[in-house]
C-alpha cells in the first residue's frame, strides 16, 4: 500500500424522521452536544471525518450521508443511495438511539438484535444525547469497509 494514503469511504445513514440520525452523526463527527431543538434534515447532508487506520499509513476519509427521514424525501434518498452504492456486498448496522430514555424504551436489546439479524445487520445501541456508544457503529463499519478494500486492492495487484 502507498505511503500515507488517504482513501474515501461512504456511509449512508437512514431511518425514521426524528430518530436522531443527524444528532448521531454530529456526536460522532464533532463530539459535541446535540441541539435540543429538532431541525429536520432536508434531502441529504454530507459530513466528513478522517480516521487513521491503526498500524498502517492509511487514513480513511469517511463521507457520512445523513439522509432525511421524512417520507417526502424518500425518492430522492433512494436515488442518492443507488448512486452511492455502486459496490456489491454493502455492509450495514442497525442502531437503536435514545437509550438514556430508559423508562420510555419500547424495543428491548434482544428485539433489536433479532431484527438486525433478520436484516443481515449488526446491532448497536446508544445515546447521541449522552454521547454514549456513538462511535462503535461507525468504527465497525470502517473496519469492515477497510477489510474489503484491502482484499480488493490486493487482488488487483495480483492481476497486474
Ligand atoms: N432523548 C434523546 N433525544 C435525542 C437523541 N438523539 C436525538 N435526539 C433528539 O431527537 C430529535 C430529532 O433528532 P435529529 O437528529 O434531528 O433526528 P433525524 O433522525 O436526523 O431526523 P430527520 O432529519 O427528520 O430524519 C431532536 O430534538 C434531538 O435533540 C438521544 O439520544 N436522546
Ligand atoms: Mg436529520
Amino acid at each position: 500500500m502507498e505511503r500515507n494514503s488517504i482513501v474515501r469511504a461512504k456511509c449512508i445513514i437512514m431511518g425514521e424522521a426524528g430518530a436522531g440520525k443527524t444528532s448521531l452523526v454530529q456526536a460522532f463527527v464533532q463530539a459535541a452536544q446535540i441541539p435540543k431543538n429538532y431541525n429536520m434534515t432536508q434531502g441529504v447532508d454530507i459530513q466528513t471525518k478522517k480516521i487513521k487506520v491503526p498500524d498502517t499509513s492509511t487514513t480513511i476519509e469517511l463521507f457520512l450521508y445523513d439522509c432525511a427521514g421524512k417520507a417526502y424525501y424518500r425518492d430522492l434518498v433512494l436515488k442518492m443511495i443507488k448512486n452511492a452504492s455502486g459496490v456489491r456486498n454493502v455492509k450495514g448496522v442497525l442502531y437503536g438511539n435514545k437509550t438514556e430514555l430508559v423508562n420510555r424504551r419500547v424495543v428491548s436489546p434482544k428485539a433489536g438484535h433479532d431484527l438486525a439479524q433478520t436484516l443481515g445487520l449488526v446491532y448497536f445501541e446508544g445515546s447521541a444525547k449522552d454521547n454514549k456508544d456513538v462511535e462503535e457503529p461507525f468504527y465497525y463499519m470502517v473496519n469492515e469497509w477497510f477489510k474489503t478494500y484491502t482484499d480488493k486492492t490486493q487482488s488487483i495487484k495480483m492481476v497486474t
